[in-house]
């Protein structure tokens, strides 16, 4: 790679990684960093032959059946097309010590900033070579200025549209990299809140914020506790072992970047302040304002330290006693978005919203006829030990060789081995259902005869993902046109913070799952969680009932339902709305009306 010439912008200082924490590698961990190992040598000019072998290599080891280590340790892996000695020595050498050495010396010789190019689509290791090497951009922001000045477009094998698409990616990868999903700020803030908590010097404590209100991805976490003192609880928010840096430590207000990459804020205040202060750090910030307009229209002040009439505060025990005091029934945080919850309140009408108790079964979940990892019985007695009476099983069709779809011989076998397992698990009941494929024109994946022997047919869109918003609409109404769809799966195909919802008119998919008596899923991975929560109340009016669906591949993934229970409460629906508060029998008779059509 030739050096370009310095640029006065150049002398910027480079971000520091931060150390991760070491767990045991995946098949893709190593697949990754095989590619980047690629690409690092492109960038480098090395040998072509080198960088096809860990091109293949990353390709060969994401298919793999089985389990990484195992194969390591039999050597099996060294039978695997494509894996010499020296990579196989490389993979032994990441699992054993989390880091490849050759990689991490081929790396150093490039400037960090290319790297981060690679991420953005589009941007291969030629793409960002010809930019550092003839437009001296070593870093994103010089990428992004040189695009805005149109000098990206005029190098060769770039143009406009590739110029376009640099600036679209690069603004998508600023609006991901911002925030986090969930599942993960979730895990790391009740981690965080149980130490916290422990503390003596802790009253009453609080996860506020986007976290408290379900929202499906989080900025960063907001932590709330009361206590007379704050120095000692300070001192231990800033020193526990999840925390990298410590970014500012006060005595009411203390942020650091936990080693995640999430920044968390811990805030200290009065007992007597917490109902207050937990009110306004839960938000939303559109909420509060609406809040703190109906309060000063009734003569009173509201802030993060009180409700204050004629400046004397009026003493308020919890957010209940707040919201009392303006007239209102209590709002749970799920609705405090400003979409007419404070009025709802006003008039106590707001819904009695589902909770996770309400749940009798779940649907959505996939076995080891495709893409799962537990057999029918094991998911079922998971299911089971969690508390359900039922399982909707749903696999892949045939279609999707990819996650090894069900060929009709397959549907007829598991078909016999659900038989078995309703017979051998007294008291709990395996309903056989298949998440068909919606293919281009928007057929199912089965013929009648096939699709007639489920007790419940998922549709979903898994390919094809590019048509244009009204192709897309035609072809996903005509799946739920179907007589055999009972469902629709995971309705805009987005992956949070990963992959764009494709173009379809959500509203037209829920009119037609009305006229049609098709249930809509709340895809409850929380990587999906689509339908998004915006839209259930349309669906809610229009009388679509809702299913909770974990879409998981594993016993423990099924505790994901927990997510779509939030999402559901988040979208105001209530046990009636939603599919899963129905027992067994009452399922039968819903899914048996449907086959009848
Ligand atoms: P995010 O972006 O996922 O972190 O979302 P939030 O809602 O957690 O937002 P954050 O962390 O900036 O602030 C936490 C809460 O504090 C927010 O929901 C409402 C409250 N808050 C923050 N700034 C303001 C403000 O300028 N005005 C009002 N009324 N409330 C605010
Ligand atoms: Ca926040
Ligand atoms: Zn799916």
């Amino acid at each position: 790679m030739k050096k370009p010439k310095p640029r006065p912008s150049d002398s910027r200082p480079s971000k520091k990684k931060k150390p991760s924490e070491k767990t045991p590698i995946t098949k893709s961990d190593v697949a990754r960093l095989f590619e980047e190992m690629a690409s690092v040598l492109e960038l480098l000019d090395e040998n072509p032959f080198k960088i096809r072998s860990y091109q293949n290599a990353a390709r060969a080891i994401e298919s793999l059946p089985g389990e990484l280590g195992e194969m390591i340790d039999s050597g099996e892996l060294l039978n695997v097309k494509g894996i010499g000695k020296s990579l196989f020595s490389h993979i032994e050498e990441l699992r054993n010590t989390g880091r490849l050495e050759i990689y991490e010396k081929a790396k150093a010789k490039i400037p960090e900033g290319l790297l981060e190019m690679l991420r953005i689509p589009g941007m291969g290791p030629k793409k960002v070579k010809a930019v550092y090497e003839k437009l001296g951009i070593s870093d994103i922001d010089q990428l992004e200025t040189a695009a805005n000045e149109n000098r990206v477009a005029a190098l060769e094998g770039f143009g406009t549209k590739t110029q376009v698409n640099i600036l679209y990616g690069i603004q998508n990868l600023r609006k991901y990299s911002e925030r986090h999903l969930l599942s993960k700020a979730f895990t790391e803030a009740r981690g965080i809140l149980g130490e916290i908590s422990k503390h003596r010097d802790v009253k009453r404590s609080l996860l506020a914020g986007s976290l408290r209100r379900i929202k499906e991805t989080i900025k960063d976490i907001d932590i709330l506790v009361s206590a007379a003192k704050s120095e000692a609880i300070m001192d231990s928010f800033t020193g526990l072992s999840r925390v990298a840096s410590v970014v500012a430590k006060g005595k009411t207000k203390s942020s650091v970047v936990l080693k995640s990459g999430i920044n968390a804020d811990l805030r200290v205040v009065s007992d007597k302040e917490f109902p207050f202060a937990s009110h306004y750090f839960t938000g939303s910030k559109e909420h509060n304002t609406e809040m703190r307009g109906r309060a000063k229209k009734m003569g009173y002040k509201l802030n993060e330290y009180g409700l204050f009439k004629d400046d004397k505060l009026v003493a308020c025990d919890d957010e209940k006693a707040i919201f009392r005091r303006l007239g209102l029934d209590y709002i749970p945080p799920e609705l405090r978005e400003a979409q007419g919850e404070i009025e709802a309140a006003e008039q106590h009408v707001l819904p009695n919203l589902l909770s996770e108790t309400d749940l009798i079964g779940l649907f959505h979940v996939h076995t080891t006829y495709s893409d799962g990892t537990a057999s029918v019985k094991e998911m079922a007695k998971g299911a089971e030990a969690m508390g359900f009476a039922y399982l909707g099983i749903a696999d892949h069709s045939r279609s999707a060789a990819y996650a090894g779809g069900l060929s009709t011989a397959d549907v007829k076998k598991q078909a016999k081995e659900v038989k078995e397992v309703n017979k051998s698990l007294r008291g709990f009941r395996v309903f056989q259902g298949i998440e068909s494929d919606i293919l281009t024109d928007g057929s199912l994946d089965y013929p009648t005869e096939i699709l007639e022997l489920f007790d419940f047919v998922v549709v979903s869109v898994h390919q094809n993902f590019g048509l244009s918003q009204s192709e897309m609409t035609k072809r996903i109404i005509r799946a739920i046109e179907n007589p055999y769809t009972t469902m629709l799966g995971h309705p805009t195909g987005r992956l949070l913070l990963a992959r764009e919802a494709y173009k379809v008119d959500l509203y037209a998919l829920i009119d037609a799952a009305a006229e049609n008596d098709v249930v809509i899923e709340i895809n409850s991975n929380p990587h999906r969680l689509d339908l998004d929560w915006r839209y259930l109340r349309t669906a809610k009016e229009k009388g679509v009932k809702i299913a909770i669906c974990p879409d998981s591949h594993t016993v423990e993934g099924m505790e994901d339902y927990r997510y779509g229970v939030g999402i559901a409460r988040k979208g105001w629906l209530t046990k009636d709305d939603v599919i899963n508060c129905l027992d067994a029998t009452g399922i039968d008779t819903l899914f048996a009306s449907k086959r009848k059509g």
